[in-house]
């Protein structure tokens, strides 16, 4: 993004929530990335239990990593690319991939593309296998109303099986469609606006938010969402769950 050299910004950091917007973004490029640049929108250093980060790849760019304990979904914004793991696969916008802990991968792009990314430590299970990767795309996954609305269409990426620790799911909501309750619940979120806009609720603030926002929430943070505008609002989000809090 051009540099604006102005003190305004839209982000604001709290103690329960953060809205990260494109103007306040650093671009990193630690161990790992060549021809590629990180922001790191949400990492442990704010509170969250989780790292929920954007990875822009030139031409050729790529990033290759061991996941050791952790777990990863990647998300394609944009662009072209492979992955390598086991198997290769190639990669388009809307593809997403969900790789357990111990795998060794690369990310390699095509031409200029955004991978958003989270990943968190998995929490194993007694009794319960790790899971397995997940190669697949968001056009696969059917769109279903949320509690019946279907002005509020949920696609739910990952299933919903005890051997995963995260979700990764994606709204859509029609102009003037909502989240049907303000929220209050112990897992945390981590969400991108893919499209659109609209206001969303966090805790005792509201904040003006659309596309290539990203939004931390806490445990327990209060959060409520109504989509403005002429087209649809998407958002893509983490949460984990099925792991009780205690
Ligand atoms: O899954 C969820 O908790 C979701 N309804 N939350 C949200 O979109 N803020
Ligand atoms: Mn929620």
């Amino acid at each position: 993004m051009t540099p604006l050299h102005t003190a305004l910004t839209r982000s604001r950091i709290t103690s329960d929530h953060a809205l990260i917007t494109p103007e306040s973004h650093v671009q990193l490029s630690p161990p790992g990335w060549e021809k590629a640049s990180v922001v790191y929108f949400i990492s442990p250093q704010m509170g969250a239990n989780f790292t929920m980060f954007m990875g822009t790849f030139e031409a050729g760019g790529s990033v290759k990593r061991n996941l050791g304990d952790n777990e990863i979904l990647g998300y394609v914004l944009e662009g072209e690319g492979d992955l390598a793991t086991s198997q290769n696969s190639s990669l388009k916008e809307g593809s997403f991939f969900f790789l357990p802990p111990a795998t060794e991968f690369t990310v390699k792009a095509k031409q200029q593309s955004r991978v958003l990314f989270f990943e968190k430590m998995y929490e194993p299970l007694a009794g319960v296998n790790p899971p397995l990767a997940i190669i697949s795309h968001e056009s696969k996954i059917t769109k279903e109303p949320f509690l019946g609305d279907p002005g509020a269409l949920l696609q739910v990426l990952m299933p919903m099986s005890a051997d995963f620790d995260m979700g990764v799911n994606i709204f859509e909501f029609a102009p003037g469609g909502t989240l049907p309750n303000v929220e209050n619940h112990y897992m945390e979120h981590g969400l991108y606006v893919l499209q659109g806009q609209g206001v969303y609720r966090l805790s005792e603030s509201w904040y003006p938010v659309h596309k290539d926002d990203a939004i931390w929430m806490a445990p327990y943070c209060l959060q409520w969402f109504v989509a403005s505008g002429k087209q649809s609002t998407k958002y893509i989000y983490y949460k984990d769950m099925n792991r009780p809090p205690l």
